[in-house]
């Protein structure tokens, strides 16, 4: 069968690894006859080459979706909450970035390699979880399955892209200001909606989104909240601290969890060498271990610095990275889109 896809955000961070993924790559699981894009009026009538063709950018609307298969919408959940229920109505499975359905009950919030099976519960819409949650049960999964879990306290390093277009090009800006010894200006980070702005370039913000009640930000909230519903644990104990680093793409987590059993360093290692989606890169006496760069344009999930707590006998500590707008947002899209073609869920 061939399919129609549309993007939603085809201009932004994530709809251009979306296109990107779909035309190159070699593995694709499914033929695509037709592509729509889509974005905001502003980007509307803009032309883009897809597999040779030009396509024009078009704006959505609610009557973008005729004859869609699946659409995949990464402009934010605002767009998200207007138009999905259009592309449902019209027959489309959407493939949602945005936070804005993950924590409803009917929707399967999906990493592949963790809970493909919830795909089979859709009613038309499937989340994609937070990059950060993503990444980081891509890596904890399998431990949890082989040895059991029973916290996760973590802290993020994530890198700009997370908040799109515009955040690149402030990192990019301010930098090369800085270097200029001129003023810098911020008008985006660490949060478009809050009150104040701050420079990222040679800085770090240990704030990611907006805050919420408990003085914990939206970002911390949305990790621990995901986690334990993509890993069916919501007794889980889990705190997070997020923060935005200047980087461009993929973003770091250094996680310290306890296990239910005893266990090694050694065993944990050989669970994640066989675990789907991610590398392990772990070997201090070559000094190796993942960062962003080497991370970034890569599908999978790396980890290394696993190390055994030096006081709780069933706490560990690891590092994992990842490219939060491969993994941790477009790539596990396509993904979705072929596990539910491979189920014959579409
Ligand atoms: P546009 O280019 O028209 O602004 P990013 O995450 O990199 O900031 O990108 C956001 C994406 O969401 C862009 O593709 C942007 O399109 C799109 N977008 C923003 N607002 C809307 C809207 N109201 N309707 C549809 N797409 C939108
Ligand atoms: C960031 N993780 O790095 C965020 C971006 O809930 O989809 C993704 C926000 C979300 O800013």
């Amino acid at each position: 069968k061939e399919y129609h896809v549309a993007i939603v955000g085809a201009t932004g961070a994530v709809g251009q690894k979306i296109i990107h993924l779909l035309e190159q790559d070699q593995e694709l699981q499914f033929y695509i006859k037709k592509i729509t894009l889509l974005s905001s009026k502003r980007s509307a009538g803009k032309v883009i080459k897809f597999k040779g063709k030009e396509v024009t950018i078009q704006e959505t609307t609610e009557l973008s979706f005729e004859g869609v298969d699946i659409a995949f919408f990464s402009a934010g959940g605002e767009v998200s909450k207007r138009f999905a229920k259009s592309a449902v109505d019209g027959g489309s499975v959407v493939i949602d970035n945005t936070s804005h359905f993950r924590m409803s009950k009917d929707v399967p919030l999906v990493v592949p390699e963790v809970n493909a099976h919830k795909l089979r519960e859709h009613s038309g819409i499937i989340s994609v979880p937070n990059c950060s949650a993503l990444q980081m049960v891509t890596a904890l999964n399998p431990i949890k399955k082989a040895f059991g879990l029973e916290r996760i306290i973590v802290s993020t390093y994530q890198a700009v892209s997370g908040s799109g277009m515009n955040a690149i090009n402030e990192l990019m800006n301010q930098s090369e200001a800085m270097l200029k010894g001129e003023d810098i200006t911020a008008e985006i980070l660490p949060a478009k909606n809050d009150k104040k702005h701050f420079p990222i370039a040679f800085n770090v913000l240990p704030q990611v989104d907006v805050f919420t009640e408990n003085d914990y930000t939206f970002e911390e909230q949305k990790m621990i909240n995901e986690t334990k519903k993509i890993m069916g644990m919501p007794d889980l104990k889990m705190s997070a601290t997020c923060v935005r680093v200047p980087v461009v793409s993929s973003h770091s987590e250094s996680v310290y969890i306890e296990v239910e059993q005893d266990v090694t360093v050694g065993e944990i290692k050989k669970v994640l060498e066989a675990a789907p989606g991610v590398v392990l890169q772990d070997n201090p006496t070559q000094q190796m271990y993942p960062t962003p760069l080497t991370s970034a344009g890569k599908k999978e999930t790396f980890v290394g610095r696993i190390r055994k707590d030096l006081d709780l006998p069933r706490g560990f500590h690891l590092w994992i990275v990842s490219d939060n707008l491969l993994k941790g947002a477009a790539w596990n899209s396509v993904q979705i889109a072929e596990t539910m073609i491979k189920l014959d869920l579409l």
